[in-house]
């Protein structure tokens, strides 16, 4: 790994190279479109691996790294680090991060793995912070930070189970450092909405305001939850996210996109009312899961932006599509 840290001093979403990019393809007209590449990590990547799916990227040094959702064939799920010269071609470590307690009192929640998915990796201040789904007593916000993605430290969940899908804001807003999270159950959750919460130091986190919930008779019907690092620009934080609706073979999961305020990101200013991407890919239609278009990370190159998504609970994507579309689509 590059000793080198984040290849910007301040926010560490440019890379020396550009990001992964393919333009839209001839005679398409979609926002947000998939890599020829796809499915960029295949489900046997790795010796023991069931799946890789709903996966972390970042810039890093000369390339990029990671944090992966991976289920091993014991069918635990577990996060592994990786590394990639492209954002494409990825070099996953065997093993499992292991996380040192940030201070003993963390070690206490570390007692008994449960499982973790489903990460995000955001930089913040002077460091990647990961968030996951932790199991303790059922699913939780765990909160992690690493300087070099070979030694992680884990701090203190962030909220009380049940919660899945939390994600860091890239800076403090207002003074406070800033999560998405989705209240949830502990079984796969008929319902969902976002919530916005504040801490002054990562551990204490309170002043809890809704965001957004469910649309009926849309592709957004069952659930909401965040998914990569919201995005700032000028208009507001960008908010990619999955919606769920529910059909009579199950949950069917699609992306979609809104606008927070960015001094009151709980007051929603749009959101799209069409899916950005839905599960229309044969890989992101059959898995483990069928149906499924999951995302986790968003990489931002001028007005280029790639999204790295799950499919199908199986498999790691990648889409394209240019930031002023986006936020012309969600603003239309
Ligand atoms: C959610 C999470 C995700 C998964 C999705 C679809 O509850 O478990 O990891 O992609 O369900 O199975």
């Amino acid at each position: 790994m590059s000793p080198d840290g984040p290849t910007t001093a301040s926010d560490g979403t440019r890379p020396r190279v550009g990001i992964p990019w393919e333009e839209r393809p001839a005679g398409s007209s979609a926002v947000l479109w998939r890599s020829s590449r796809n499915p960029i990590i295949a489900r046997d990547h790795l010796p023991r691996s069931n799946s890789i799916f709903n996966s972390a990227v970042v810039p890093y040094g000369d390339g990029y790294a990671g944090v992966f959702r991976v289920d091993d064939r014991t069918r635990v799920m577990n996060l592994h680090a990786g590394r990639s010269t492209d954002g494409v071609t990825w070099d996953l470590d065997p093993d499992p991060i292991v996380f040192l307690p940030a201070d003993e009192r963390v070690a206490d929640i570390q007692e008994q793995f449960v499982h973790a998915y489903d990460p995000r990796v955001t930089w913040l201040e002077d460091r990647y912070y990961v968030t996951w789904c932790n199991g303790y007593h059922g699913p939780t916000i765990g909160v992690g930070f690493t300087h070099d993605f070979e030694t992680f430290h884990q701090l203190d969940n962030a909220v009380l189970p049940f919660n899945r899908n939390g994600v860091l804001f890239p800076r403090r807003v207002s003074g406070h450092y800033a999560l998405l999270s989705r209240p949830s159950d502990d079984g796969h959750t008929p319902f969902g909405d976002i919530f916005y919460s504040e801490s002054p130091d990562l551990t204490h986190w309170g002043r809890h305001r809704h965001v957004m919930g469910t649309l009926a008779w849309t592709w957004q019907s069952t659930k909401v939850g965040a998914g990569p690092t919201p995005i700032e620009t000028a208009h507001g934080w960008l908010l990619i996210y999955h919606g769920v609706l529910t059909s009579c073979n199950g949950f069917v999961y699609s992306m979609g996109a809104a606008l927070l305020d960015l001094d009151e990101p709980w007051r929603v200013l749009a959101r799209g009312r069409d899916y950005l991407l839905a599960p229309h890919a044969t890989y992101e239609q059959v898995g483990d899961v069928p149906n499924v278009v999951f995302p986790c990370a968003a990489l931002v190159d001028g007005n280029h932006l790639s999204v790295y998504y799950g499919g199908a609970d199986t498999v790691v994507c990648l889409a394209h599509g240019r930031l002023s579309d986006v936020l012309d689509f969600v603003r239309s």
